[in-house]
């Protein structure tokens, strides 16, 4: 039933195979580079688009994820406190260089190489969520289990 995905999306794709999860990335002709734009094209609301935000540490210059629903913003500072040091600004080649997508197709799994994550609690409320599989015009559908269970991230109030 699916096109051939392209090859970011396959990436994320055989991601989810390799962990056992029987999740289908699809290929949109609608951009999903926003999370506005992600709910428009699979018809959901905005706060079941799961956004994954890069921060980058300002002394450790480390990647930071933050899992986080569509409809929140991330309290930096918040954030900061919970990691122990401040965050500067993630460009956009710091995010592909440290996950391997580009921004707005950067999914919760499948990166180069793990990234402290954090996810937002109030994902969990939701039955059905959708994330980005690697491109812009990429996306899957997951329970809020099946991330916290594939991200192992902490659990926080991002607010
Ligand atoms: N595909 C959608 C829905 S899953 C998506 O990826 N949304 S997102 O919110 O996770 O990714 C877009 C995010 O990338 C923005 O919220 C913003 O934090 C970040 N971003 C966008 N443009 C830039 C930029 N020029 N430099 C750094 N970060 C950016």
């Amino acid at each position: 039933m699916n096109q051939k995905l392209s090859a970011s999306a396959q990436r994320v794709q055989d991601a989810l195979r390799q962990r056992g999860y029987a999740a289908e990335v699809i290929e949109l002709p609608q951009s999903t580079r926003t999370a506005i734009e992600a709910a428009q094209a699979v018809g959901c609301d905005v706060a079941q688009i799961v956004k994954s935000l890069i921060f980058k540490t300002k002394r450790t210059e480390r990647p930071v994820l933050v899992i986080a629903s569509g409809a929140n913003r991330v309290n930096e500072k918040a954030l900061e406190t919970l990691i122990g040091e401040p965050l500067g600004k993630a460009d956009a080649e710091f995010v592909r260089q440290q996950t391997g997508f580009v921004i707005g197709g950067v999914p919760p799994i499948g990166h180069i190489q793990p990234i402290q994550t954090f996810i937002d609690e109030d994902l969990l409320r939701l039955n059905e969520i959708w994330a980005a599989a690697g491109t812009p015009h990429a996306v899957f559908k997951m329970s809020p289990q099946m991330l916290v269970e594939m991200c192992g991230g902490q659990v926080v109030k991002i607010t």
